[in-house]
């Protein structure tokens, strides 16, 4: 397989409804999605990076800089997923950039031959449970509706996005409303410190599956780990298998979050879980609000064996009217892993075309 070229284009989705964090509101998802031309099929690359460098420092227009002007060359003599791997990996972080490039080269290999995400990967299983993400609500009661709604549609996990000022009291509301049996997690993206220890033991109190990256510092959440029983999960913080290492033998974290972008592609994503699974740690698929093209991939990284908690892993309408790809729904609490060639999806020429903001080809 030779790569002849990557086209860069970005799409404009709206959000049905704005999704708030602790780090800033999106109204829509700009979304640069990447169409590999290979000798021998094409593949398609999702890169997850945001408009701002909030959640982590890419956005994406500097993604789509880096893969234009230094993943692409570099990868243009490759014939391998692997060799481009190599290829990247001297440029330094931008790890979301070359998970796009990885991802469809990934994609374009895997068509060619004819072997799934899924079965590359190693999944285990034909479907996975599926969690949500519930952002920062104007009240209690539009975030009670919100969940509900959710509960209604299957969801077999909740995850309350916290920030100070939003964290024990929708906790206690939703603990309230729907009962001590319905699986539970927080996620503060970074928004607390040490000294708020004391406040976030008041979570221990209703019995959560995990909360997730309260902290900005990989050390402090060692100390966190100490003084709560709700476990620590790690997102943000773990950039690489080598981290995850680092970061269980340290003590910060008893669960993890695997997001592909966030650690520079969907094979150091299976690392990441590899690494876990050694070390006796469960792991989940974390979400950045993909399109059908990302979401096929995460499906099918969240079939392997050690992810154990429900995911991110939501229907293409949780966020979006009308998906590129897929859609993607959610049919007794679970979503179904694709079995077709590469993704098993490809994206709705139309569509894409009527969403498109700029296009460029670069070979
Ligand atoms: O921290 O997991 C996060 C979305 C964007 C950036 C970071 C995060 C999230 C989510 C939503 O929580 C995940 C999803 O539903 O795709
Ligand atoms: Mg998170």
């Amino acid at each position: 397989m030779k790569l002849e070229g990557v086209e860069l284009r970005r799409i404009r989705m709206p959000l049905r409804t704005p999704f708030r964090t602790s780090f800033g509101t999106e109204h829509e998802r700009d979304v640069l999605l990447l169409r590999a031309v290979t000798t021998e099929a094409e593949g398609w690359g999702e890169c997850v990076a945001m408009s701002e460098p909030l959640y982590s420092s890419e956005h994406v227009d500097g993604a789509a800089e880096v893969i234009s002007r230094f993943l692409v060359p570099a990868v243009s003599g490759a014939t391998s997923v692997a060799q481009a791997s190599v290829a990247m990996a001297r440029f330094k972080g931008h790890p979301m950039a070359k998970a796009a490039v990885e991802m469809a080269l990934l994609d374009a290999q895997l068509r060619a031959s004819g072997m799934s995400f899924g079965t590359f990967l190693g999944a285990v299983r034909p479907t996975v449970p599926a969690g949500v993400s519930v952002g920062i609500a104007s009240d209690i009661p539009s975030l009670l509706s919100t969940v509900e709604g959710f509960l209604a549609e299957g969801y077999v996990r909740i995850k309350l996005k916290i920030e100070p000022g939003w964290d024990v009291e929708p906790v206690r509301a939703v603990r309230g409303a729907f009962g001590d049996s319905v699986p539970l997690q927080v996620d503060a993206n970074a928004a607390y410190s040490l000294s708020d220890a004391r406040h976030l033991a008041r979570l221990d109190d209703f019995d959560l599956l995990l909360i997730e990256e309260p902290l900005d510092s990989l050390h402090d959440h060692v100390s966190l780990a100490r003084q709560l029983r709700t476990p620590i999960c790690l997102d943000e913080s773990i950039t690489s298998a080598r981290v995850a290492a680092e970061a269980i033998s340290a003590g910060a974290c008893q669960v993890v979050n695997i997001k592909a972008g966030r650690v520079g592609g969907y094979l150091e994503a299976r690392r990441v879980h590899d690494v876990c699974s050694a070390h006796g740690v469960p792991v989940w698929c974390g979400g950045m609000l993909e399109t059908g093209i990302g979401r096929a991939a995460n499906v099918a990284l969240a079939a392997l064996p050690g992810f154990v908690l429900p995911g991110d892993v939501s229907a293409s309408d949780r966020y979006f009217a009308e998906d590129v790809a897929g859609p993607f729904v959610v049919e007794e609490g679970s979503v179904r892993v694709p079995e077709g060639a590469g993704l098993g999806v490809v994206p709705d020429a139309g569509l894409l075309a009527s969403l498109t903001t700029s296009v460029v080809f670069v070979s």
